[in-house]
Protein backbone atom coordinates (compact mmCIF):
# COMPACT_ATOMS: atom_id res chain seq x y z
CA UNK A 1 0.00 0.00 0.00
CA UNK A 2 2.75 2.56 1.23
CA UNK A 3 4.78 1.15 -1.90
CA UNK A 4 2.20 1.93 -4.27
CA UNK A 5 1.39 5.19 -2.74
CA UNK A 6 5.50 6.38 -3.44
CA UNK A 7 5.49 4.71 -6.88
CA UNK A 8 2.04 7.23 -7.84
CA UNK A 9 4.23 10.21 -6.15
CA UNK A 10 7.16 9.66 -8.58
CA UNK A 11 4.78 8.88 -12.03
CA UNK A 12 3.06 11.56 -11.24
CA UNK A 13 6.60 13.84 -10.39
CA UNK A 14 8.72 13.12 -13.38
CA UNK A 15 5.21 13.59 -15.49
CA UNK A 16 5.06 17.43 -14.09
CA UNK A 17 8.86 17.18 -14.12
CA UNK A 18 8.97 17.16 -18.01
CA UNK A 19 5.38 19.51 -18.51
CA UNK A 20 7.44 22.35 -16.40
CA UNK A 21 8.01 25.54 -18.59
CA UNK A 22 10.57 27.55 -16.65
CA UNK A 23 13.13 27.41 -13.50
CA UNK A 24 9.94 28.73 -11.25
CA UNK A 25 7.67 26.12 -11.93
CA UNK A 26 10.32 23.56 -11.44
CA UNK A 27 11.14 24.72 -8.15
CA UNK A 28 7.89 24.37 -6.86
CA UNK A 29 7.71 20.87 -7.67
CA UNK A 30 10.79 20.49 -5.79
CA UNK A 31 8.68 22.04 -2.61
CA UNK A 32 6.37 20.29 -3.40
CA UNK A 33 7.76 16.54 -4.35
CA UNK A 34 11.07 16.80 -1.93
CA UNK A 35 10.50 20.10 0.60
CA UNK A 36 9.60 19.56 4.25
CA UNK A 37 5.66 19.73 3.85
CA UNK A 38 5.78 17.30 0.46
CA UNK A 39 4.06 13.47 0.86
CA UNK A 40 7.30 11.76 0.57
CA UNK A 41 8.48 13.53 3.60
CA UNK A 42 5.42 12.11 5.31
CA UNK A 43 6.53 8.62 4.26
CA UNK A 44 9.68 9.05 6.17
CA UNK A 45 8.82 10.41 9.09
CA UNK A 46 5.79 7.52 9.09
CA UNK A 47 8.90 4.49 8.95
CA UNK A 48 9.35 5.12 12.05
CA UNK A 49 6.10 3.15 13.42
CA UNK A 50 6.61 0.75 10.44
CA UNK A 51 7.59 -3.07 11.03
CA UNK A 52 11.37 -3.66 10.86
CA UNK A 53 10.39 -5.90 7.81
CA UNK A 54 8.64 -2.92 6.38
CA UNK A 55 11.22 -0.70 7.13
CA UNK A 56 14.01 -2.65 5.26
CA UNK A 57 11.65 -2.50 2.29
CA UNK A 58 9.95 1.12 2.05
CA UNK A 59 12.74 2.81 3.46
CA UNK A 60 15.53 2.48 0.27
CA UNK A 61 12.44 2.39 -2.26
CA UNK A 62 11.32 5.89 -0.67
CA UNK A 63 15.32 7.13 -1.01
CA UNK A 64 15.71 5.89 -4.17
CA UNK A 65 12.61 7.46 -5.45
CA UNK A 66 13.84 11.07 -3.76
CA UNK A 67 16.94 10.84 -5.70
CA UNK A 68 15.37 9.90 -9.04
CA UNK A 69 13.36 12.56 -8.34
CA UNK A 70 15.69 15.10 -7.41
CA UNK A 71 18.22 14.28 -10.24
CA UNK A 72 15.08 14.86 -12.68
CA UNK A 73 14.64 18.06 -11.23
CA UNK A 74 18.26 18.95 -12.11
CA UNK A 75 18.22 17.53 -15.47
CA UNK A 76 15.03 19.85 -16.16
CA UNK A 77 16.87 22.68 -15.23
CA UNK A 78 19.90 22.11 -16.59
CA UNK A 79 17.95 22.06 -19.97
CA UNK A 80 15.70 24.62 -19.37
CA UNK A 81 18.70 27.30 -18.09
CA UNK A 82 21.13 26.05 -21.59
CA UNK A 83 17.78 27.25 -23.42
CA UNK A 84 17.66 30.89 -21.47
CA UNK A 85 21.52 31.34 -22.36
CA UNK A 86 20.30 30.38 -25.97
CA UNK A 87 17.92 32.97 -25.87
CA UNK A 88 20.31 35.90 -24.48
CA UNK A 89 22.78 34.71 -27.28
CA UNK A 90 20.13 34.81 -30.01
CA UNK A 91 21.13 37.52 -32.72
CA UNK A 92 17.75 39.50 -34.13
CA UNK A 93 19.75 39.94 -37.79
CA UNK A 94 16.90 42.22 -38.37
CA UNK A 95 17.67 44.66 -35.69
CA UNK A 96 19.13 48.31 -37.14
CA UNK A 97 22.75 48.38 -36.17
CA UNK A 98 24.43 50.49 -33.77
CA UNK A 99 25.93 53.49 -35.73
CA UNK A 100 29.95 53.39 -35.65
CA UNK A 101 31.39 57.03 -34.78
CA UNK A 102 33.46 57.81 -37.43
CA UNK A 103 36.08 60.24 -37.76
CA UNK A 104 37.07 62.62 -40.61
CA UNK A 105 38.98 65.01 -41.96
CA UNK A 106 39.37 68.65 -40.43
CA UNK A 107 38.06 71.70 -41.87
CA UNK A 108 41.56 73.15 -42.66
CA UNK A 109 42.71 69.59 -44.27
CA UNK A 110 39.62 70.21 -46.68
CA UNK A 111 40.10 73.59 -47.28
CA UNK A 112 43.98 72.83 -48.30
CA UNK A 113 42.60 70.09 -50.58
CA UNK A 114 39.88 72.28 -52.09
CA UNK A 115 42.59 74.92 -52.79
CA UNK A 116 45.38 71.85 -54.42
CA UNK A 117 42.85 70.70 -56.27
CA UNK A 118 41.76 74.45 -57.89
CA UNK A 119 45.39 74.99 -58.60
CA UNK A 120 46.27 71.46 -60.16
CA UNK A 121 43.76 71.58 -62.21
CA UNK A 122 45.19 74.79 -63.59
CA UNK A 123 48.69 73.21 -64.03
CA UNK A 124 50.30 74.09 -60.96
CA UNK A 125 52.81 71.88 -58.76
CA UNK A 126 52.17 71.87 -55.22
CA UNK A 127 55.96 72.21 -53.74
CA UNK A 128 57.03 71.25 -49.96
CA UNK A 129 59.61 73.13 -47.63
CA UNK A 130 60.72 72.48 -44.00
CA UNK A 131 59.06 74.13 -41.09
CA UNK A 132 62.25 74.83 -38.76
CA UNK A 133 64.03 76.95 -41.43
CA UNK A 134 67.54 78.72 -41.48
CA UNK A 135 67.31 82.18 -41.38
CA UNK A 136 68.74 82.08 -45.09
CA UNK A 137 65.86 80.66 -46.43
CA UNK A 138 63.15 82.51 -44.15
CA UNK A 139 64.97 86.45 -45.03
CA UNK A 140 68.19 86.86 -46.17
CA UNK A 141 67.29 84.82 -49.40
CA UNK A 142 64.45 86.84 -49.76
CA UNK A 143 66.19 90.01 -49.38
CA UNK A 144 65.33 91.20 -45.94
CA UNK A 145 68.77 91.88 -44.83
CA UNK A 146 70.07 91.26 -41.56
CA UNK A 147 69.32 94.24 -38.99
CA UNK A 148 66.71 95.43 -41.14
CA UNK A 149 63.30 97.26 -39.65
CA UNK A 150 61.55 94.68 -42.36
CA UNK A 151 62.48 92.18 -40.12
CA UNK A 152 60.35 92.97 -37.50
CA UNK A 153 57.44 92.21 -39.39
CA UNK A 154 57.28 88.88 -38.63
CA UNK A 155 57.73 88.08 -35.06
CA UNK A 156 59.69 85.07 -35.47
CA UNK A 157 60.37 82.29 -33.04
CA UNK A 158 63.98 81.22 -32.84
CA UNK A 159 65.08 77.63 -31.66
CA UNK A 160 67.26 78.32 -29.01
CA UNK A 161 70.99 77.33 -28.45
CA UNK A 162 70.85 76.09 -32.15
CA UNK A 163 72.63 77.01 -34.89
CA UNK A 164 73.05 75.54 -38.93
CA UNK A 165 76.52 76.03 -40.61
CA UNK A 166 76.37 77.64 -43.36
CA UNK A 167 77.74 76.01 -46.85
CA UNK A 168 81.42 76.61 -47.44
CA UNK A 169 81.74 79.18 -45.06
CA UNK A 170 82.86 79.46 -41.48
CA UNK A 171 79.79 80.95 -40.28
CA UNK A 172 76.94 79.74 -38.43
CA UNK A 173 73.19 81.27 -38.69
CA UNK A 174 69.88 81.08 -36.51
CA UNK A 175 67.19 78.72 -36.89
CA UNK A 176 63.94 79.64 -36.46
CA UNK A 177 60.12 78.24 -37.01
CA UNK A 178 59.25 79.82 -40.33
CA UNK A 179 57.37 82.50 -39.87
CA UNK A 180 56.02 82.55 -43.48
CA UNK A 181 55.90 80.13 -46.92
CA UNK A 182 57.89 82.44 -48.54
CA UNK A 183 60.58 80.22 -47.84
CA UNK A 184 59.93 77.43 -50.02
CA UNK A 185 59.96 80.36 -52.99
CA UNK A 186 63.91 79.65 -53.11
CA UNK A 187 64.31 76.41 -52.09
CA UNK A 188 62.23 75.59 -55.01
CA UNK A 189 64.02 77.64 -57.55
CA UNK A 190 67.37 76.47 -56.35
CA UNK A 191 66.51 73.02 -57.89
CA UNK A 192 64.20 74.10 -61.13
CA UNK A 193 64.71 76.20 -63.82
CA UNK A 194 61.52 78.25 -65.34
CA UNK A 195 58.87 78.26 -66.56
CA UNK A 196 56.82 77.00 -63.84
CA UNK A 197 53.95 77.16 -61.32
CA UNK A 198 54.01 75.99 -57.96
CA UNK A 199 51.74 76.59 -54.94
CA UNK A 200 53.44 75.73 -51.82
CA UNK A 201 50.45 75.54 -48.31
CA UNK A 202 51.67 75.11 -44.70
CA UNK A 203 52.18 75.91 -41.26
CA UNK A 204 53.63 79.17 -40.25
CA UNK A 205 54.30 80.44 -36.73
CA UNK A 206 54.50 83.96 -35.12
CA UNK A 207 55.24 84.99 -31.58
CA UNK A 208 52.34 87.13 -31.42
CA UNK A 209 49.47 87.50 -28.96
CA UNK A 210 46.42 85.80 -30.07
CA UNK A 211 43.05 87.06 -31.05
CA UNK A 212 40.22 86.47 -33.42
CA UNK A 213 41.72 86.78 -36.72
CA UNK A 214 45.23 86.38 -35.53
CA UNK A 215 47.26 82.75 -34.30
CA UNK A 216 50.54 81.73 -33.50
CA UNK A 217 50.12 79.19 -35.83
CA UNK A 218 48.96 79.06 -39.11
CA UNK A 219 48.84 78.21 -42.39
CA UNK A 220 49.64 79.92 -45.73
CA UNK A 221 49.69 78.90 -49.20
CA UNK A 222 52.76 80.18 -51.36
CA UNK A 223 52.45 80.67 -55.11
CA UNK A 224 54.70 81.39 -57.23
CA UNK A 225 55.00 81.32 -61.41
CA UNK A 226 58.22 82.53 -63.03
CA UNK A 227 58.62 82.55 -66.53
CA UNK A 228 59.62 84.85 -69.32
CA UNK A 229 56.99 88.40 -69.70
CA UNK A 230 55.09 86.87 -66.40
CA UNK A 231 53.10 90.78 -65.66
CA UNK A 232 50.85 91.68 -62.89
CA UNK A 233 47.55 91.16 -65.18
CA UNK A 234 48.34 86.80 -65.24
CA UNK A 235 48.19 87.09 -61.53
CA UNK A 236 45.05 89.15 -61.62
CA UNK A 237 43.76 86.89 -64.24
CA UNK A 238 44.93 83.28 -61.78
CA UNK A 239 43.62 84.55 -58.62
CA UNK A 240 40.44 85.58 -60.17
CA UNK A 241 39.88 82.47 -61.41
CA UNK A 242 41.04 80.82 -58.08
CA UNK A 243 38.65 82.83 -55.86
CA UNK A 244 35.60 82.14 -57.95
CA UNK A 245 36.09 78.41 -58.24
CA UNK A 246 36.75 78.35 -54.59
CA UNK A 247 33.83 80.61 -53.59
CA UNK A 248 31.63 79.09 -56.30
CA UNK A 249 30.70 82.21 -57.77
CA UNK A 250 32.57 85.55 -59.44
CA UNK A 251 34.84 87.15 -57.36
CA UNK A 252 36.83 90.62 -57.95
CA UNK A 253 40.12 91.21 -56.77
CA UNK A 254 41.77 94.11 -55.84
CA UNK A 255 44.98 95.25 -55.45
CA UNK A 256 46.94 97.94 -52.99
CA UNK A 257 50.33 99.71 -53.15
CA UNK A 258 52.41 97.71 -49.97
CA UNK A 259 55.76 96.61 -49.23
CA UNK A 260 57.48 93.06 -48.90
CA UNK A 261 61.23 93.16 -49.38
CA UNK A 262 61.13 89.83 -51.30
CA UNK A 263 58.48 91.48 -54.08
CA UNK A 264 58.88 94.55 -56.27
CA UNK A 265 56.34 95.76 -56.94
CA UNK A 266 54.26 94.83 -53.67
CA UNK A 267 50.03 94.58 -53.06
CA UNK A 268 48.13 94.03 -50.64
CA UNK A 269 45.37 91.73 -51.62
CA UNK A 270 41.61 92.00 -51.70
CA UNK A 271 38.52 90.36 -52.48
CA UNK A 272 35.05 91.70 -53.10
CA UNK A 273 32.99 90.64 -49.79
CA UNK A 274 31.59 87.34 -50.25
CA UNK A 275 28.93 87.86 -47.36
CA UNK A 276 27.35 91.47 -49.43
CA UNK A 277 29.13 91.17 -53.12
CA UNK A 278 31.15 94.43 -51.99
CA UNK A 279 27.92 96.89 -50.62
CA UNK A 280 29.41 96.55 -47.22
CA UNK A 281 27.99 94.62 -44.47
CA UNK A 282 29.19 93.95 -40.43
CA UNK A 283 31.62 91.04 -42.15
CA UNK A 284 33.83 93.43 -44.02
CA UNK A 285 33.36 96.56 -41.62
CA UNK A 286 31.64 98.55 -44.06
CA UNK A 287 34.41 98.78 -46.85
CA UNK A 288 32.91 96.06 -49.30
CA UNK A 289 36.57 93.96 -49.15
CA UNK A 290 38.04 91.53 -47.35
CA UNK A 291 41.99 91.00 -47.00
CA UNK A 292 43.84 88.29 -48.07
CA UNK A 293 47.23 88.19 -47.96
CA UNK A 294 50.10 89.78 -49.74
CA UNK A 295 51.51 89.55 -53.46
CA UNK A 296 53.78 91.11 -55.47
CA UNK A 297 56.43 90.24 -58.42
CA UNK A 298 59.35 88.34 -57.31
CA UNK A 299 62.15 90.91 -56.81
CA UNK A 300 65.14 90.28 -59.42
CA UNK A 301 67.19 89.92 -55.94
CA UNK A 302 65.27 86.68 -54.77
CA UNK A 303 66.18 85.47 -58.60
CA UNK A 304 69.76 86.50 -57.79
CA UNK A 305 69.91 84.49 -54.61
CA UNK A 306 67.96 81.07 -55.71
CA UNK A 307 70.52 81.09 -58.68
CA UNK A 308 69.00 82.67 -61.29
CA UNK A 309 71.07 85.28 -63.65
CA UNK A 310 69.27 88.76 -62.86
CA UNK A 311 66.39 90.33 -65.28
CA UNK A 312 66.39 86.81 -67.54
CA UNK A 313 63.11 86.22 -65.82
CA UNK A 314 60.04 87.75 -64.40
CA UNK A 315 57.68 85.93 -61.71
CA UNK A 316 54.55 86.89 -59.29
CA UNK A 317 54.32 85.49 -55.50
CA UNK A 318 51.36 85.80 -53.15
CA UNK A 319 51.04 84.66 -49.32
CA UNK A 320 47.44 83.82 -48.18
CA UNK A 321 46.20 82.72 -45.09
CA UNK A 322 44.35 79.52 -45.18
CA UNK A 323 42.28 79.98 -41.91
CA UNK A 324 41.87 83.58 -43.12
CA UNK A 325 39.56 81.75 -46.35
CA UNK A 326 38.30 78.88 -44.56
CA UNK A 327 36.65 81.91 -42.30
CA UNK A 328 34.99 83.45 -45.01
CA UNK A 329 33.74 80.48 -46.53
CA UNK A 330 32.57 79.03 -43.68
CA UNK A 331 31.61 81.96 -41.50
CA UNK A 332 33.90 81.39 -38.90
CA UNK A 333 34.03 84.31 -36.30
CA UNK A 334 37.44 83.13 -34.09
CA UNK A 335 40.79 81.62 -35.80
CA UNK A 336 41.07 80.29 -32.31
CA UNK A 337 39.00 77.55 -32.99
CA UNK A 338 40.56 75.83 -35.59
CA UNK A 339 43.49 74.80 -33.35
CA UNK A 340 41.49 74.65 -30.12
CA UNK A 341 40.56 70.49 -30.23
CA UNK A 342 36.82 71.55 -29.74
CA UNK A 343 34.90 68.79 -30.88
CA UNK A 344 31.06 70.85 -31.05
CA UNK A 345 33.29 73.04 -33.77
CA UNK A 346 35.20 69.69 -35.56
CA UNK A 347 32.42 67.90 -35.89
CA UNK A 348 30.47 70.57 -38.24
CA UNK A 349 32.00 70.30 -40.98
C1 LIG B 1 53.60 87.36 -45.70
O1 LIG B 1 53.71 86.45 -44.88
C2 LIG B 1 54.32 87.31 -47.02
N1 LIG B 1 55.25 86.22 -47.01
C3 LIG B 1 53.27 87.13 -48.11
C4 LIG B 1 53.81 87.29 -49.50
C5 LIG B 1 54.23 86.18 -50.21
C6 LIG B 1 53.93 88.58 -50.04
C7 LIG B 1 54.76 86.33 -51.49
C8 LIG B 1 54.45 88.73 -51.31
C9 LIG B 1 54.83 87.60 -52.02
P1 LIG B 1 51.84 88.69 -44.30
O2 LIG B 1 52.61 88.78 -43.08
O3 LIG B 1 50.99 89.87 -44.68
O4 LIG B 1 52.74 88.37 -45.54
O5 LIG B 1 50.90 87.39 -44.21
C10 LIG B 1 50.12 86.97 -45.31
C11 LIG B 1 48.78 86.42 -44.84
O6 LIG B 1 48.97 85.38 -43.90
C12 LIG B 1 47.92 87.43 -44.09
O7 LIG B 1 47.21 88.27 -44.96
C13 LIG B 1 46.98 86.51 -43.34
O8 LIG B 1 45.99 86.00 -44.20
C14 LIG B 1 47.91 85.38 -42.96
N2 LIG B 1 48.46 85.62 -41.60
C15 LIG B 1 49.52 86.36 -41.24
N3 LIG B 1 49.71 86.34 -39.90
C16 LIG B 1 48.73 85.57 -39.39
C17 LIG B 1 48.36 85.16 -38.07
N4 LIG B 1 49.05 85.51 -36.99
N5 LIG B 1 47.29 84.36 -37.93
C18 LIG B 1 46.58 83.96 -39.02
N6 LIG B 1 46.86 84.31 -40.28
C19 LIG B 1 47.93 85.12 -40.48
Amino acid sequence: MLEQKILNIKTQALENIKKAQNEKELFDLRVKYLGRKSGFNKILKSLKDLSLEEKKKIGPLANTVKKEIDEEIKKAEKIIKSKVDLEKEKIDVTAPGEKIKRGHLHLLTIVQNEIEDIFTSMGFEIADGPEVETEFYAFDALNIPKNHPARDAWDTFFIKNQKSKIKNQNLEEKIVLRPHTSPVQVRYMQKHKPPFRIIAPGKCFRHEATDASHEHTFYQFEALVVGKNINVGHFKYIAEEFFSKFFKKKITVRLRPSFFPFTEPSFEFDINCTVCGGKGCSACQGTGWSEIGGAGMVNQEVFVASGYPREKYQGFAWGFGIERLAMIKYKINDIRLFHSGDLRFVSQF
